[in-house]
């Protein structure tokens, strides 16, 4: 197979950087973020398989115990270790994928936060807003950051080209459903020319784009199905912003569990004149937040990093401690933030 994109410099340096780290460590864990999405799984599952067959021990963690239902066929699956509590096993090596911080780990980075002090923690992500946590056992920077990158398993495939790894079907596979996941199918503004040379070199590679497609955008579980019914018509507007939850009791009476409710905000989203959407979901005492936008003036990165969080210029989330005072408070927030990002812009 010939490959259709180059690998820049950037790649290069950055590849360089890690290479020695990652070459040296012979048993790896590698853990994807609390309320994991198809990027932070493929790109975990897709360095697992790379690496695996360079003879190295990895283990791919679930920090939360759990990942989407969607992403249960990708190769690898059945591998991922469901994190429970306690001590991570020995290991040489932290690689994190997608991970823009460490609060994205949960209680997995909370347990072992000293491992990940010590190191080697290599941090590979391409979220705007990052806090670096890679380090080397020399406290070296062990980051690589590249928010003009779609996808996390964009970076994964061309790091991995630059490593020389050869691209197996099932890695392929698992990046393409990183790649699909973060960019909808090719769809968000983040899909550039260059990742869409990424995915047809991992088509070449014999990436199944049917399972992806069949498993992310068409099939779904009828509890899903009954949940998006119960968010949709719960959905309503705090001034110019369209917005639901999804409590655990909606979930409950859908036969649901908390990974079962993705995607919904993608389709609120597309609520015409909505200047702004966010979904929330009930936690003990908080709201975890999703922001999105279609609007071309409003950051919702910006907004949500009011709230202690981050993300995206369009896709972006952050939590909310409180109840349904503190949730009304952050709507009206929201409404007034995007308004004015509006009119800043001079729309
Ligand atoms: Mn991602």
């Amino acid at each position: 197979m010939s490959a259709v994109v180059e690998i820049d410099k950037q790649y290069r340096e950055g590849a360089a950087r890690l290479w020695p780290l990652i070459a040296r460590a012979r048993r790896i864990i590698s853990p994807f973020h609390i309320n994991s999405d198809p990027d932070a799984v493929g790109s975990a599952l897709g360095m697992c398989h790379l690496l695996t067959a360079l003879g190295k021990e990895i283990a791919v963690y679930a920090s939360d115990g759990d990942f989407p239902r969607i992403t249960a066929f990708l190769p690898g699956a059945e591998r991922i270790v469901r994190y429970g509590e306690g001590a991570l096993p020995e290991a040489d090596l932290i690689l994190a994928l997608d991970s823009s911080d460490t609060g994205r780990l949960g209680k997995l980075y909370t347990a072992n936060a000293e491992r990940f002090a010590v190191g080697p923690t290599v941090m590979i992500d391409h979220h705007v807003t990052n806090s670096r946590f890679g380090v080397a056992p020399d406290g070296r920077d062990a980051n690589f950051i590249d928010s003009g990158a779609a996808a996390t398993a964009e970076m994964a495939y061309l790091l991995a080209r630059a490593w020389g790894l050869p691209i197996t079907p099932e890695a392929a596979t698992c990046l393409l459903a990183g790649i699909y996941g973060d960019t909808l199918g090719l769809q968000t503004t983040s899909t550039s020319p260059r990742v869409v040379r990424v995915v047809a070199d991992l088509l070449a590679a014999g990436a199944n784009l049917a399972d992806i497609v069949n498993n992310f955008y068409r099939s779904r579980p009828f509890p899903t199905v009954k949940v998006w019914g119960a968010t949709l018509d719960r959905a309503e507007w705090c001034g110019g912003v369209v917005w639901s939850q999804i409590t655990p009791e909606m979930l409950a009476e859908a036969g649901a569990g908390e990974g079962e409710s993705g995607g919904v905000i993608n389709f609120l989203t597309g609520t015409k004149d909505a200047r702004a959407t966010v979904l929330l979901h009930r936690g003990e005492g908080e709201w975890r937040a999703g922001l999105r936008t279609l609007v071309e003036a409003v950051d919702v990165a910006a907004i949500a990093a009011r709230f202690g969080g981050g993300g995206h210029r369009k896709a972006a989330g952050c939590r909310i401690v409180g109840d349904e005072a503190e949730r009304d408070s952050f709507l009206r927030e929201v409404d007034r933030l995007s308004a004015e990002q509006v009119a800043v812009a001079g729309g």
